[in-house]
């Protein structure tokens, strides 16, 4: 009855309410479900599938915050706490394969001064002139603000002076305050992680949007937070794409479970339904797999991100994949899913077509 009531909808171009939304979380049929969203997916992006040659750095796991989730940081001075130099981050970047986007993000560090964070993007900028920076989540960006006594605004303007060209998705969690508490005390608030990503659109600046789940949220959780996404989007235009993030338990304070296979599939395709003013949803292949990543193809996903080469927030946490993904990999696994694969960069300008 639901999926009925929604293929009305779509059919006629009215968007979902949270009603319906929810009913599709509560619904059995995951085929039916992932039919409508793979219809909406190829409404968006017909048969592409992207990817991107990335590298991910994570300047320090030194973070003030430590949230009940996250088992990649550490306090100041505890054993595995570790902080790269800004000469350490370009020899990551020089080793290896060539790449269009370096995505950084890090714990929020107790002593670093603005400047540094200055002084990082305009040195990556200096060795690698063409390179797209994805920097800072909104958490970051607002404890930066903080330690430099700026306003939100001056702060991502000096960022984007100094060579951010757009920021992750990350630090959203889940927005509904009695969870984010339970979760993530010291972090800012739903409604300070919006207002941030309202700035930075405000100002130009591209971003992401993440969800993460599988924790304590519950689906009506679920649903208040894309709704809250998709409002802002409507006000600024200013997200790229969704990431549904699947909660890894291990090493974390919370414990708990590994998303399933299913609910995996249903997040992707009901974002795809809910989301309908986001152009991707990016089924990350780090936390859900090569191979459910390769299906989400078909429930609504039109990106599997990146190369990756490096990568710790999940992988503390218990991530089963590697750490790397060819551009072979990926055209293989896109191109297995009857899509056609687009590498793309930043911003999703095609930089290589395999077809
Ligand atoms: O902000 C932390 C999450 C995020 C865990 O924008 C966890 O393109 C699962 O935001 N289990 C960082 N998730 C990753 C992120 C991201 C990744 C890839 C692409 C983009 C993008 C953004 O990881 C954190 C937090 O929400 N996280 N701990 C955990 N145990
Ligand atoms: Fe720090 Fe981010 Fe981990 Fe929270 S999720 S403890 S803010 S690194």
């Amino acid at each position: 009855m639901a999926l009925k009531q929604v293929l009305e909808k779509i059919r006629s171009g009215s968007r979902l309410s949270k009603d319906e939304a929810l009913k599709l979380f509560n619904d059995d049929d995951l085929f039916g479900i992932g039919r409508l969203a793979a219809a909406a997916c190829n409404n968006k992006n017909g048969s592409n599938a992207y990817f991107i040659s990335n590298r991910h750095i994570n300047p320090t796991n030194i973070c003030i915050n430590r949230c009940k989730f996250c088992a990649f940081s550490r306090s100041k001075g505890e054993a595995g706490a570790y902080e790269l130099t800004i000469d350490e981050i370009i020899s990551k970047l020089k080793a290896g394969q060539s790449f269009s986007e370096v995505h950084i993000v890090g714990g929020l560090h107790p002593d670093w001064p603005f400047e540094h964070y200055l002084n990082m993007l305009a040195a990556i900028k200096k060795e690698f002139p063409s390179i797209a920076i994805k920097a800072f989540t909104a958490v970051e960006i607002d404890y930066m603000s903080k330690i430099s006594g700026m306003s939100v605004e001056n702060t991502l303007k000096s960022l984007k002076a100094s060579g951010l060209d757009l920021m992750p998705g990350g630090g959203a969690e889940i927005f509904a305050e009695g969870v984010r508490t339970k979760l993530c005390p010291e972090k800012i608030s739903g409604a300070g992680w919006l207002k941030i990503m309202e700035f930075a659109h405000g100002i130009g600046i591209k971003t992401n949007a993440t969800m993460l789940y599988g924790h304590l949220e519950t689906f009506e959780d679920r649903v208040d937070h894309l709704l809250s996404l998709r409002a802002l989007q409507d006000k600024t235009g200013g997200f790229q794409a969704f990431i549904p993030l699947a909660y890894h338990p291990k090493n974390t304070e919370i414990g708990g479970f590994y998303s399933s296979g299913i609910d995996d599939l249903k997040t992707i395709a009901i974002s795809r339904l809910v989301l309908d003013n986001f152009d991707h949803i990016k089924a990350y292949w780090i936390m859900l797999g090569e191979k459910v990543s390769q299906i989400a193809l078909l429930f609504g996903a039109d990106d599997l991100d990146g190369t990756i080469i490096e990568e710790k927030i999940t992988h503390s946490a218990g991530a089963m994949t590697g750490e790397v993904m060819t551009r072979n990999d990926m055209i293989h696994l896109i191109s297995r899913a009857g899509k056609r694969p687009v590498e793309r960069d930043a911003f999703y300008n095609p930089v290589f077509n395999n077809t």
